[in-house]
C-alpha cells in the first residue's frame, strides 16, 4: 500500500508564491485522492501490489485492462506530486539562478538559465487543459524540456524527470485564477535546485 508522503515544509512555507490553502487542498486532498485510488486498483491484482510505484509507472500498459486506466492516472499522480514537493523549497533557497551542478548542466544543455526559463516557460503555458511541464534526462544523459498530459510522467517515454512543474488548474487556481503565466512565474522563486542537483 502506498502512503501519502508527508510534505517536507510547512504549508505556508512557499508564501506568497504559492499559498498555505492551496498547498493544503493539493497536498492533503488532490493528492491523498491519487494514493487512494491507486491503492484501490493494486488491491485487484496481487502482481502489481508487489511493484515499486516507477514500475508501476513504467509499465502500466502491460497490465491488466480492468486497472490499466487508473494506474496509469493515480499512479502517475502519486509519482508526479511526491516529486513536485521535493523539488519545491522556500524562497530563501530557491531566488534566483542556480549554481553549482544544477546551474552548470542547464548553462551545457541550453546556453544559459535563461535561455532554460525562457524554454520551460513556454512548454508550461502550451499545455493545453491539464498536464505538466519537466525538465528530463535521456539515457544519454542530454537534457531536455517535454510536456506530459494529465498525469503521465515522462519516465514512460524513457526519460528521468529532474524537475516537473503542475499546470493543473487545481495547482493555482485559487490564488492565481486564470492566470496561469503568473503562477508559472511565481514559481520559478521557489524550486529547490539542490534537489534537482541530486537527480542529475
Ligand atoms: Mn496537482
Amino acid at each position: 500500500m502506498f502512503e501519502l508522503p508527508k510534505l517536507p515544509y510547512g504549508f505556508d512555507a512557499l508564501e506568497p508564491y504559492l499559498d498555505a490553502k492551496t498547498m493544503e487542498l493539493h497536498h492533503g486532498k488532490h493528492h491523498a485522492t491519487y494514493v487512494a485510488k491507486l491503492n484501490e486498483a493494486l488491491q485487484q491484482s496481487p502482481e502489481w501490489e508487489a511493484k515499486s510505484l516507477e514500475d508501476i509507472v513504467k509499465g502500466y500498459a502491460e497490465a491488466p485492462e480492468a486497472i490499466r486506466g487508473a494506474l496509469r492516472n493515480h499512479g502517475g499522480g502519486h509519482l508526479n506530486h511526491s516529486l513536485f514537493w521535493k523539488s519545491l523549497c522556500s524562497p530563501a533557497g530557491g531566488v534566483g539562478e542556480p549554481d553549482g551542478k544544477a546551474g552548470e548542466a542547464l548553462g551545457s544543455a541550453f546556453g544559459d538559465y535563461g535561455k532554460f526559463k525562457e524554454q520551460f516557460t513556454k512548454a508550461a503555458l502550451g499545455v493545453f487543459g491539464s498536464g505538466w511541464a519537466w525538465l528530463v534526462k535521456d539515457t544519454s544523459g542530454k537534457l531536455s524540456v517535454v510536456t506530459t498530459p494529465n498525469q503521465d510522467n515522462p519516465l514512460t517515454q524513457g526519460l528521468v524527470p529532474l524537475l516537473g512543474l503542475d499546470v493543473w488548474e487545481h495547482a493555482y487556481y485559487l490564488k492565481y485564477q486564470n492566470r496561469r503565466p503568473e503562477y508559472v512565474e511565481a514559481w520559478w522563486n521557489v524550486i529547490n535546485w539542490e534537489e534537482v542537483a541530486a537527480r542529475l
